[in-house]
């Protein structure tokens, strides 16, 4: 099970708890604990975390119309961004960038992603080759620079980085963003301590990065430590968070190590690099795959929808609110794959799609309940009521049915944001 996943769990158990009271609290963080321990975060750290989370939450009271499990939610979330640090804003600007680590780490790659991701924000971008031992390294880079169309500079046979430096220096003195891409080794030993600190005094870099590979868990803290101590880092780019349970002991290591993220490697391409950012990466982790996105579509939605704040009301749903909610989901759009995203259960997809006839049709059964039924679906648990609407509508008793299976979907899915504080907060702010 990896981080997200257990997170997500464990959080869904506290959820379905009907009362929160000390004893779900340290259940709860008994449960945190075993996630965060097998995703590699480092023990201390977990202590702490779960002892915060454990204080707040006991101590504190939810806000007047909050509900305890939304509190409690919103405290790990923000216990978490906590222990995973903050966010990195790339400076869009001119300057120079060293990326160091050991062998394998991701250092290539990531120099040939660094000078795309600048040159994609309109800034000319290049890269140098000073990494003198390892076989092919000039041809890798220069392979990776001309699929990033961006600047190249080496020299093939040198064994002076030093001196590639500064003919690279020259040579990209037109670029705004130069990367130099470093030597690895199995250890940081004196020999690349030596190597390092004659590549960085003659390069002058803005940023130095410690490029480190998220597989390596909890042990990230000790390299960004060692690193810093060499070079004096400026931040550190985990590489290969696609492939690795052990994402959040890396992240959490190195920010316990007091060096910032920087950036984020998350897959082989050259696109696959993104500035980090702890509250987006939790949100993913806790199954929100892209708030910004989400916002962005249901700003749109909204719009193009022109609704009103009341028709969002994630209130108890019943079959009053449910034609409405249908009526303005038939508007949404792109609002319906919103929800998917979300991986909120079963939108009543059809009926949306299917427009105004079935909607026509909904209203007329619905027409036929008495109020009560309106307000309350467990009185529709009745075969002599569902012939009475069914007769009263002039439909079949499997239109009722029907009716009444999207309702409990719908109902289903409105439960499940509702349950989603960040998800309430973010349309609240926006609406
Ligand atoms: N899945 C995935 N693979 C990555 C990522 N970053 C790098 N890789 C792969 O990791 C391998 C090693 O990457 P390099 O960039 O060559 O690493 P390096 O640090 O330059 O290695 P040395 O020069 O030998 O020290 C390559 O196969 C890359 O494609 C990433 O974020 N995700
Ligand atoms: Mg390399």
């Amino acid at each position: 099970m990896d981080l997200g996943e257990g997170l997500r769990k464990a959080i869904a158990k506290l959820t379905r708890a009907t009362i929160i009271d000390a004893k779900t609290i340290k259940e709860f963080n008994k449960d945190l604990q075993k996630t965060l321990i097998s995703a590699d975060v480092e023990v201390s750290l977990v202590l702490q975390f779960s002892k915060d989370i454990e204080e707040k939450a006991l101590r504190s009271k939810p806000p007047a119309g909050l509900a305890p499990t939304d509190y409690i939610t919103n405290i790990v979330y923000e216990e978490l961004v906590k222990l995973m640090g903050g966010t990195f804003t790339p400076k869009l600007q001119k300057q120079r960038i060293l990326l160091a680590g050991l062998y394998g780490s991701g250092k290539t790659t990531s120099s040939a992603k660094l000078a795309k991701f600048y040159q994609d924000r309109g800034l000319s971008a290049g890269v140098i080759c000073t990494d003198v031992s390892r076989p092919a390294a000039y041809e890798q880079l220069e392979t990776l620079a001309k699929q990033a169309n961006v600047g190249f500079f080496g020299i093939k046979g040198e064994k002076d980085p030093v001196k590639i430096v500064k003919q690279g220096l020259a040579a990209l003195k037109d670029k705004h963003v130069v990367i130099c891409d470093t030597s690895g080794r199995s250890a940081l030993d004196d020999a690349l301590i030596t190597e390092l600190k004659a590549v960085n005094n003659a390069f002058s870099p803005d940023e130095k990065f410690l490029v480190i590979n998220a597989d390596i868990g909890q042990v990230a803290g000790r390299q960004a430590r060692e690193f810093n101590n060499a070079i004096k880092l400026t931040g550190v780019i985990v590489t290969k968070m696609d492939g690795s349970g052990k994402g959040g002991g890396a992240l959490s290591a190195t920010h316990a190590a007091n060096v910032t993220v920087a950036f984020i490697g998350v897959g082989e391409k050259l696109s696959n690099i993104e500035p980090y950012d702890a509250q987006k990466f939790i949100g993913r982790l806790l199954g929100m795959p892209d708030i910004g996105s989400l916002v962005e579509h249901v700003q749109q939605a909204v719009k193009e929808a022109n609704l009103k704040p009341e028709d969002m009301e994630m209130e108890e749903l019943n079959f009053d609110s449910f034609y409405n909610q249908l009526k303005a989901m038939q508007g949404m759009g792109p609002l319906k794959n919103v929800f998917g995203m979300m991986g909120a259960p079963d939108v009543p997809k059809d009926v949306i799609e299917q427009g105004e006839g079935r909607l026509a049709k909904y209203k007329v059964i619905i027409g036929s309940m008495t109020k009560e039924e309106r307000k309350n679906e467990r009185l529709l648990h009745d075969t002599h009521r569902i012939e009475r609407i069914a007769k009263g509508s002039g439909s079949n008793e499997s239109d009722v049915h029907k009716l009444i299976s999207d309702f409990n979907k719908m109902k289903k899915m409105f439960n499940s944001l509702k349950n989603d504080r960040n998800f309430k907060k973010k349309f609240a702010k926006f609406m």
